[in-house]
């Protein structure tokens, strides 16, 4: 199947920011979100949903491993009708939205940390094909096997916990910001690229 007009679910977490910012998405794909209602879990089932309503179409779910674990029985749905979903799971051993939230409210973490599990074998137990992805080059044995399922795929990639940038409160500017904490948020979020908003306005001369 092509990816031309691959239909992308997203579930909701971490996974949405990551998944709106860096999916490189082309006219002709579409993408799935809970935007409104922020319900996590919808990934998985809206895969289900839309593969039987675009049975031509490379459907795909990404999921945090909060969303998958609530939901994960669904692929043996998948399964049972051999529909050719590839499902990646992005597992950081936490509920990783709610965390930076905790972060941002100087609060400790509390019941943020998720047990994990090898989620490629759970995956196989429940029918579809399944890996547990540690590196690049696992990752492209994994796309490649997923490339040319027929059937159900779940991709359990072990990630890093690092939240995404957090845009509403960024520290980049030495001029108007404690030069320390500038440097440690730089460092941190790899933010060298960014350029404070004042320095745009002094380049035009605004
Ligand atoms: C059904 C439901 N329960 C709880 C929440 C609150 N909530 C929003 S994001 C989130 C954590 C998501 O964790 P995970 O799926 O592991 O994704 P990550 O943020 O780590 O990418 C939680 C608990 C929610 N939005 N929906």
């Amino acid at each position: 199947m092509a990816n031309d007009d691959a239909i992308f679910n997203l579930d909701v977490g971490n996974v949405s920011i990551d998944g709106v910012r860096f999916l490189d998405m082309h006219p002709g794909q579409k993408m799935t979100l809970s935007a409104w209602y922020a319900t996590m879990g919808c990934a998985v089932p809206a895969a289900i949903g839309t593969q039987t309503a675009f049975p031509d179409r490379q459907v795909w779910s990404i999921s945090g491993d909060g969303g998958f674990t609530m939901v994960m029985q669904d692929i043996i749905t998948q399964a049972k009708y051999q529909m050719p979903i590839i499902n990646v799971v992005l597992s950081n051993d936490s509920f990783g939205f709610i965390e930076a939230e905790q972060d941002d409210k100087g609060q400790p973490h509390s019941g943020v940390a998720i047990q994990g599990a090898d989620y490629g074998a759970v995956a196989t137990a429940l029918g579809a094909q399944g890996f547990t992805v540690h590196n690049l080059t696992e990752l492209k044995t994994a796309f490649a096997a997923a490339k040319i399922a027929k059937g159900p795929v779940v991709i359990d990639v072990k990630i890093a916990n690092e939240r995404p940038l957090p845009v509403e409160q960024l520290v980049i500017d030495p001029e108007t910001q404690d030069p320390q904490a500038v440097e440690a948020f730089i460092k941190k979020y790899h933010a060298q690229g960014l350029i404070p908003f004042r320095a745009i306005l002094e380049q035009y001369e605004a």
